[in-house]
């Protein structure tokens, strides 16, 4: 399925375009006098369950929300001396420029230094690794087209909604544009492909979630995002529901977490021990990994797979299926009992090592300097056990959405789901180890108020929760949410911080490119 294209003079635009055009299209022309060709915008989004899982290639059930970065942009004619120029609605990221490479080589990135302008390099690099690969001719030596782009956007940033996701792949969808013929269609499918490993340029070792969603977001659907064996968004209703909707009310901790600056403690260090538990489970059940992630040799679903292979002579890996999921996850949920059970204070680097039979220094290049770490004990017990569940969590939650089962109340619904949302906040909480006060107490007085399940969503330490909420509740959880903790947290808060802090969003549709005339 290609990227949907929306046309000033065509058929009825969403909603996401239509509210939001007008002002980034007059923001780039006061910035530079005169009509962008076309608008790129992709959406932010909101992760319901299934986290810390994607980077070991479990599935996750994430929506696309209407907060999204548009950006404007106009092509220039100046294949000569080719440069961006970037501005953004939001004065604090101030203008930028830089040239473009006459050789068709890449622009560098420092990710040493914290800049806006580094998610549009992200996204520029991407798009040019792709268009280099589709048309090697035309952009093998040659330069990129030199451009003007203007950006606006109200995905609040750190916060777990994936602010970063929205601008890179907009940016990325924006490059490839520019650069292509206006009649070149690009597929979801490619433009999900190139963005997901976008980040790594900046230093953090994501998943491949938050792409996924903004680039397939749908209206009224919420995505199952499958990475392995390949990378897969189908969108699914919710269950209708007799008296009452599902809503979803999305509520900032306003507790920033800037997921470059904390990678080296918080969400690299994660990635390392998820992927030296699975390397340890390898080494004690005697089954070999392969290189599939950007650290060591496998993650845990690779692990889950090869002891399945060996032990129960399934060669093929798991496809997904759910019941053969359940199954398997709770094997390795006793085998991680089994092998980290007795040792849950966790591993040093010569402890580590030792278990892997390798010296501290292979095990020092193998895991902690591709993307820097911090730590005293690696806590894989807690980790692997996190992840597992929580993967089994995502297969129970799709079961209840998709089973097409009858539920004898509404209740029902909002209890099997919003319970196991609550498990995936306590598993994040105790074993990963990546919530904190601000959200736990606003989930607690959400659960109070007429939430079914409460929870931190994306990264963590700090940014959003999400809550699982019906219809005629809504309210009631907003209020208390105001009076208990906003107003008390932070007592000077003003009713427009107050708005934007928290959101009741509907599922909306992903990447899309709007053409001026
Ligand atoms: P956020 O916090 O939205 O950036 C991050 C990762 C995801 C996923 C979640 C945790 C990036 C770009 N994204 O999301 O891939 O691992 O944390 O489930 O780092
Ligand atoms: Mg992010």
């Amino acid at each position: 399925m290609s990227i949907p294209i929306f046309h000033s003079s065509g058929a009825a635009l969403p909603k996401a375009l239509t509210e939001k055009c007008p002002a980034v299209i007059a923001g780039f022309e006061k910035v530079y006098k005169s009509k962008p060709d076309f608008v790129s915008r992709s959406p932010g989004r909101v992760n319901l369950i299934g986290e810390h899982i994607d980077y070991a290639d479990f599935s996750v059930l994430p929506m696309a929300i209407d907060v999204d970065m548009l950006i404007a942009v106009k092509v220039l004619d100046d294949k000569k001396n080719p440069s961006i120029t970037l501005a953004n609605a939001d004065e604090r990221f101030a203008q930028r420029k830089f040239d473009l490479p006459l050789d068709g080589s890449f622009v560098t990135i420092d990710a040493s230094i914290s800049d806006w302008s580094n998610y549009f390099k992200c996204g520029l690099h991407v798009a040019h690794e792709f268009l280099k690969e589709i048309e090697p001719t035309k952009f093998g030596k040659a330069p990129l087209a030199g451009l003007e782009v203007y950006c606006q956007g109200n995905v609040p940033t750190g916060s777990g909604l994936s602010s970063s996701a929205a601008f890179i792949c907009a940016t990325a969808l924006a490059i490839v544009r520019s650069n292509m013929p206006t009649s070149y269609k690009m597929t979801k499918q490619d433009l999900m492909r190139i963005t997901v490993v976008a980040e790594h340029y900046v230093g953090v070792n994501n998943g491949g979630m938050d792409q996924a969603a903004s680039v397939c977001g749908q209206d009224d659907h919420a995505l199952y995002v499958e990475f392995k064996p390949e990378l897969k968004a189908t969108a699914f209703k919710f269950p209708a529901l007799k008296s009452t909707a599902v809503e979803f009310v999305i509520a900032n901790t306003l507790k920033v977490s800037n997921k470059v600056e904390t990678a080296p403690t918080n969400y690299n260090l994660r990635v390392v021990e998820v992927t030296v538990a699975a390397e340890v489970l390898a080494a004690k059940y005697g089954v070999s990994l392969k290189k599939s992630g950007t650290l060591g040799k496998g993650n845990l679903r690779d692990f889950m797979n090869a002891y399945y292979a060996k032990y129960h002579n399934v060669p093929k890996p798991w496809d997904g299926d759910v019941t053969t999921g359940i199954e398997r996850l709770n094997k390795m949920l006793e085998l991680v009992q089994e092998t980290f059970g007795s040792h849950k204070s966790g591993y040093t680097v010569d402890e580590a090592s030792a278990a892997l039979n390798t010296s501290k220094e292979e095990f020092t290049k193998d895991y902690l300097t591709t993307f820097p770490v911090r730590f005293q004990v690696l806590k894989l017990y807690q980790r692997a056990k996190h992840v597992y569940s929580e993967s089994l969590r995502v297969l129970d939650a799709l079961k209840i959405m998709t089973s097409g089962q009858k539920f004898a109340s509404d209740e029902e619904f909002f209890k099997l789901f919003g319970g196991l949302m609550n498990q995936s906040q306590e598993s994040c909480d105790k074993l990963y180890e990546c919530s904190c006060e601000e959200t736990d107490k606003i989930c607690e007085i959400a659960l109070a108020n007429g939430s079914y399940g409460s929870r931190l969503t994306g990264a963590g330490w700090g940014g959003c929760t999400v809550h699982l909420v019906p219809t005629e509740n809504v309210e009631s959880v907003k209020k208390a949410l105001i009076e208990q903790f906003y107003k008390k947290q932070y007592p000077t808060i003003t009713d427009t911080e107050l708005k934007e802090a928290i959101l009741v969003s509907k599922p909306t549709i992903g990447s899309c490119l709007y053409e001026l005339a």
